[in-house]
Formats: C-alpha cells, structure tokens, sequence
C-alpha cells in the first residue's frame, strides 16, 4: 500500500491513500507508543485533517511497529493533576477526554488497526474506535488500577457495552491482558488476522466501506452514538438531519422568503404520513 505524507508533525505520522483513507499513526515506538500531551494534541490535529479533507471516507488510527497500538498515557510526563506539556507544565490535565469526544464525533468511520499492545489509555483509543482489526500478536488489557488510574468514562461505559458489564468489570478489576482471540471472542475486536497481513485488511475493510454511502454511514454513526451519549448524541443525529433538511427545497424556501422579506410559502409541501 502506498501512502503519502500529507502533514508533518512530531509525535505522529498522517498519511493518505489515493482512493479515501487518511492513516494516522502513532509514532514513539521506544515508549510503546505511549502519548504525551504533545501526542494527542497532534492526534486532535490529524482527526480534525481528515475530517476537513471531503476526499477522506476513512481513517485508520494505528500505532508504529509490530510490537504496539498504544501503550495509554506516557507515565514519565504524568504529574499530580494530569499529564504535563512539555513535561515540565505545573498543572497538567487529560487531554485524551477531549480526542475520546472528537473521535465519536468524527462523521466518518474510524478503524483502530492493532498489533502488539493495546494497553492501558491506548485500550481505551480503540474502544471508542468504531471498528478494530487486530493482529494476531495484539494484546488487550486496562493497567489502571495497577498505577492508580482509571477511565470511567468511555473506557469502562463503552467497554461494558462492547463485551458485558462483567467482562468489563473483569478487565478492569484485574488487570489482565488478553490475546487476539479472545478478544474476538468477547466482542471486543472485529476480526483477528495475521500480522503480516494487517494492513491490506484493515485497507480492505475501508475499502468497503468507500464504497457505500457516506451519508448513510455518517447517520448510522451519530445513531450509535446518539443511543450511547444521551443528549449530546441526539443533538449530533438532528444536526445531522438537519443537514439534509438543508439541501431541500422546503428549507431552501424558508431561508429564502426570509432574505425576500415575505412569508414562506410552506402550502407547497406535503405533510409526510
Ligand atoms: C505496554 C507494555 C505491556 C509493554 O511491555 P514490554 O515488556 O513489551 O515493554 P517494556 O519494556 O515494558 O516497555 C518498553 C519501554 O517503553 C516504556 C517502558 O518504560 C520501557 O522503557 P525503557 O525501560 O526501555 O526506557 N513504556 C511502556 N509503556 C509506557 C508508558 N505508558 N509510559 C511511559 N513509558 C512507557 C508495558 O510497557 C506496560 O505495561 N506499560 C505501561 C502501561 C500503562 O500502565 N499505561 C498507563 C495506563 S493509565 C492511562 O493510560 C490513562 C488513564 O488511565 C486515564 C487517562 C489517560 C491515560
């Protein structure tokens, strides 16, 4: 697969296919691809690129390497009131909170590819993934508990949704790691492939998913969540709608008796049964 550098940053890496799919990665390897708040700053970044970029029908979050996805927050810049920028800031906070949002928010797929560890934060980064490919090395697990942390947000609620409150409790509870077939089994990833053929699958699946219609997968996402984040899902599914209530001509006349000043002549559309 050929991807070309479409933006330079320093933590990550954000490439394009020629056919849709945006691919991000994280790049710190000799940390297992833990982040620090300069990663998810740029992470942040990246997603919003690709959200902009209308030639963009997909995108991939992924870590560098075989031997990880993500390793969760970089404890060498965490402090006592968060993780610190620059690692050096006096107050530090989770910036992660707002890239969690951001990805469910994003009106296109986004598909976690995962080899080696999903650890910790980096678990929680394809949780709220809305497809994950795993390969056959990927390791599965929270580390919270283990250094005083923990995700009650998306990472434990979505978590419950995806696998049963439990299992969740399981994970959480116990600090385990769980290989690629076991997460398959307890729904926690979509399919499980072979290391050396991860990426073609994982472009596979975009592929796929290219192919259909976009606006029919960007309701279907705001209707997942709108199930899952109550109000704030709902306003992305109306405003949605809304959307295409836009492009039709009942709407086109409301915008425009308005800018004629006159009163809109609604009479000419039908009250849908
Ligand atoms: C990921 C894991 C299981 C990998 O184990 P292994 O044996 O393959 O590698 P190793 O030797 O542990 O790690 C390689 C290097 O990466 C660093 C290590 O310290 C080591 O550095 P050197 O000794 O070579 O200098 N490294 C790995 N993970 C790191 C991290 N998260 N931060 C900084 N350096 C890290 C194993 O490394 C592991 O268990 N890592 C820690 C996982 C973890 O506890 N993550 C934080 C959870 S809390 C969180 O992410 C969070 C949250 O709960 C709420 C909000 C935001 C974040």
């Amino acid at each position: 697969m050929d991807w070309t550098t479409a933006h330079h940053y320093t933590d990550i890496r954000y490439e394009l296919s020629d056919d849709g799919i945006a691919k991000i990665t994280i790049d710190r390897p000799e940390v297992r691809n833990a982040f620090r708040p300069e990663t998810v700053i740029e992470l942040s970044d990246a997603f919003e690129r690709a959200r902009e970029d209308t030639s963009v029908g997909a995108i991939i979050l992924t870590g560098e390497g075989e031997k990880a996805f993500c390793s969760g927050g970089d404890q060498r810049v965490r402090g006592d009131s968060g993780y610190r920028v620059g690692g050096n800031a006096a107050v530090g906070r989770f910036h992660v909170t707002d890239l969690h949002v951001q990805i469910r928010r994003l009106p296109k797929p986004v598909v976690a590819m995962v080899a080696g560890y999903a650890i910790g934060g980096g678990h929680v980064l394809h949780i709220v993934c809305d497809l994950t490919i795993a390969a056959d090395n990927a390791r599965f697990g929270q580390t919270g508990p283990r250094v005083g942390s923990f995700d009650g947000g998306f990472g434990a609620g979505l978590l419950a949704r995806q696998v049963g409150l439990k299992k969740a409790k399981e994970i959480w509870f116990l600090c385990r790691q769980y290989g690629a077939q076991e997460a398959l089994e307890m729904g926690l990833v979509n399919t499980v492939v072979p290391y050396a053929e991860l990426e073609a699958t994982t472009v596979d699946w975009c592929r796929e998913m290219l192919a259909l219609s976009p606006m029919a997968l960007r309701l279907l996402k705001a209707s997942f969540n709108a199930d899952e984040d109550g109000l704030a899902g709902i306003q992305q599914l109306a405003h949605d709608t809304n959307l295409l209530l836009y492009a039709g001509e009942e709407a086109r006349e409301g915008r425009t008796a308005f800018l004629e000043k006159r009163q809109p002549d609604f009479s000419q559309f039908p009250r849908r049964p």
